[in-house]
């Protein structure tokens, strides 16, 4: 992808587009499961995979529709994943949390907590020892998980055998309904990569072009050999856990304090002072993907549900085929 400012803030804007969408539509009744909102995000998925190459690999999470957006997908099938359809991203058999498409990099999302980690060392290790290519790994997961065990074993063998992955934490404070500091050891989740023996950025997360810069830098380390980094983007989540939660365990201040810093806003304004933006260009980006998210939901909407008779395939694979 690259740095174009406004390419950036056309795919923060997708996002969250796509995402008040899926809320939306949610609270209709019109999507089964569980949606978990990016809303606030943006800035982290997008200032990493601008880094990004096609051939590049990513890891998700249950909050994962930006990581897609950000690494190309398309709205249509992500749409009609959500949906339960046939032409969604696994034929409507993962749902919200479970896209997943090789040709584009993403080796799936995930709604084990932490369960993406193991999955991007081992793709590192494939990379390392099979590939021998300078292909990287982003591994986004919370700050939840990173009290897991998956996220403590998965940084020592990264670093073990300097596996060219970048674990992204992305801190939006709340682990569910745990509040971080009363869950967690340290202050700054990025501290504990001294135990890793790797470097650890803290950076804002709600500013795109701060994400941007410690990417890239942990990027270029990762393409030359020189191993993982840990980035804890610090965020908020603006929005429930899920649709639907009723948010006991915070007050409607604090989150209306965090409202004020939201990244989307924080961008624009650097865009206007630039003059890389203006109303009228403005409203135009905001319009187009409107629009594209509609025909998204149109598509979605007219597509079939998989047949019952097909609930078990693709659900495993014949592995004898492989020489491992
Ligand atoms: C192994 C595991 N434990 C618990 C859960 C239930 N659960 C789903 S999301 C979540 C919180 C995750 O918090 P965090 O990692 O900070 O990510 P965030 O939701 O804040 O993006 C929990 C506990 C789960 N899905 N998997």
């Amino acid at each position: 992808m690259g740095m174009d400012l406004l390419s950036l803030y056309e795919t923060m804007v997708k996002i969250r587009l796509f995402d008040t969408k899926a809320e939306e539509l949610f609270l209709e009744g019109k999507i089964p499961g569980f949606i978990h909102s990016y809303v606030g995000e943006e800035a982290i998925a997008t200032g990493v995979s601008a880094n990004l190459r096609p051939d590049d690999y990513i890891t998700s999470t249950h909050r994962g529709h930006g990581h897609m957006i950000a690494k190309g997908a398309d709205v249509k099938k992500m749409m009609a994943e959500l949906y339960g359809k046939k032409t969604g991203y696994c034929k409507g058999k993962g749902g919200s949390m479970h896209i997943m498409d090789f040709s584009l990099g993403v080796l799936g999302a995930n709604g084990v907590v932490g369960g993406g980690i193991p999955i991007a060392v081992g793709a590192g290790m494939s990379i390392k020892l099979v590939k021998k290519s300078d292909q990287v790994v982003v591994c986004y997961f919370g700050d939840g998980a990173s009290n897991r065990g998956t996220f403590h074993e998965g940084l020592n063998w990264a670093s073990v055998y300097k596996l060219p992955v970048i674990f992204v934490c992305e801190n939006n404070m709340y682990a569910s309904t745990a509040y971080m500091p009363e869950t967690t050891s340290v202050q700054d989740i990025s501290s504990r990569a001294v135990a890793y023996n790797m470097p650890g950025i803290a950076v804002d997360g709600n500013d795109v072009l701060a994400v941007y810069e410690a990417a890239k830098e942990a990027i270029e380390r990762a393409r030359k050999g020189e191993g993982p980094t840990l980035i804890e983007a610090k965020t908020y989540r603006l929005k429930g856990h899920f649709v639907g939660d009723p948010e006991l365990y915070r007050s409607k201040e604090e989150v209306k304090k965090f409202w004020e810093k939201e990244p989307i806003g924080r961008f624009e304004k650097l865009l206007f002072e630039k003059g890389i933006l203006t109303e009228i260009k403005k409203k135009e980006i905001w319009d187009k993907i409107k629009n594209e998210i509609e025909e998204a939901v149109k598509f979605a909407e007219k597509s079939e549900f998989p047949p019952p008779e097909d609930a078990l395939t693709d659900m495993f694979i014949d592995d004898r085929k492989y020489d491992y």
